[in-house]
């Protein structure tokens, strides 16, 4: 009867609304990520994901995306992707986002880090906010630091403990020139390619070395495909920074926007302070497994130091000499 379709279809148009508010209320958002939770770098997204979860009482859900599976394996594509809102969210490196944001490729200034207060003092000081406004004029909205690490220096050839020992070696950087500079003074033969391309690559041997903190060298196991020399340098420390794409960010409301920062600074504290506490124990496996480890006399720290000495000349001006000058005054002030 009419009157029976007429009780139907309102029915029907009531669960429709139920249904659409209800999924309104529950909202995925993608976070890209490179290294999967197997590593620090994961486990800082999960974690993220996990207080937001708690907090919003599931209005809204962060999925993670490892391996930089959104951008197709190509990791200097992430952060053009969280601005065109391919992409929702990531955590990222600061490495990755370089190419976008000229400002990062500061903390790949060889040597400027001498330890972790250094970092601390430059990420949460007048440097480090000045990086922020940075990823913000273009379009992202930077909530948090986290922490890959140190990168250390690994080869299959010998030991390297002065320049002369990287003569002609190939060695994997990650895509971002500044890389190839470094490298490049330093008299090696670098190649740029993705991290999906360098596992491959140091496994048939079509490099002869890469550099990674040293979470990312046990836990991907660097040394069982013939990476037996590692050379603990120091040379630059790869921060991870926590984001938003600007339009997901206006979208959201106060409350979970302020949800949204407070969790991903408690995640990353909590990811830095793990990956750091770990280190010891890492390097106490990495040696067991026997891997020769090579570690710089004050001497040998300084020849690498004079011999990439050119690459700040290069590179201080892309950075900008005020967000430079205010790290140095940082790590200075430590
Ligand atoms: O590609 C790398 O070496 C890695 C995983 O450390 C980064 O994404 C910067």
């Amino acid at each position: 009867s009419t009157r029976h379709f007429a009780k139907l279809a309102a029915a029907l148009a009531g669960a429709a609304v139920l249904t659409a508010s209800l999924s309104a209320l529950a909202r995925e958002l993608s976070v890209s990520t490179v290294l999967s939770d197997a590593f620090p770098w994961g486990q800082a997204a999960e974690k993220w994901a996990e207080l937001v979860e708690e907090r919003t009482e599931g209005r809204l859900t962060l999925r993670v995306y490892p391996n930089s599976q959104l951008v197709a394996g190509d990791q200097t594509r992430e952060f053009s992707a969280m601005r065109s809102g391919l992409i929702d969210m990531a955590v990222g490196s600061t490495i990755n986002w370089s190419p976008q944001v000229p400002e990062l490729n500061l903390f790949s200034l060889p040597f400027l880090m001498p330890d972790e207060a250094a970092v601390d003092a430059v990420t949460g000081g007048e440097a480090g906010e000045m990086i922020f406004e940075a990823i913000e004029s273009r379009g992202v909205v930077p909530l948090a630091w986290g922490e890959n690490g140190f990168r250390q220096l690994s080869n299959s050839r010998g030991p390297i403990g002065e320049p002369g020992d990287l003569d002609g070696l190939k060695i994997r950087v990650v895509g971002s020139p500044l890389f190839q500079d470094t490298f490049n003074a330093l008299g090696a033969d670098p190649t740029q390619m993705s991290w999906t391309d360098a596992q491959p690559a140091l496994t048939t041997g079509a490099v002869d070395g890469q550099e990674n903190p040293l979470s990312v060298f046990d836990v991907a196991r660097i040394d069982q495909v013939g990476q037996e020399y590692l050379t603990l340098w120091n040379y630059m420390n790869d921060p991870l920074i926590f984001a938003v794409n600007q339009r997901v960010w206006d979208s959201l409301d106060e409350a979970d926007r302020e949800i949204l920062r407070e969790t991903a600074v408690e995640a990353g504290e909590w990811e830095i302070a793990m990956t750091r506490e770990e280190e010891r124990a890492r390097l106490a496996d990495i040696q067991e497994r026997g891997v020769n480890v090579t570690e710089l006399t004050d001497d040998q720290h300084q020849a690498f130091v004079d011999a990439t000495r050119e690459v700040h000349d290069k590179w201080i001006p892309r950075i900008g000499e005020e967000i430079v000058e205010a790290a140095r005054a940082a790590i200075d002030g430590r």
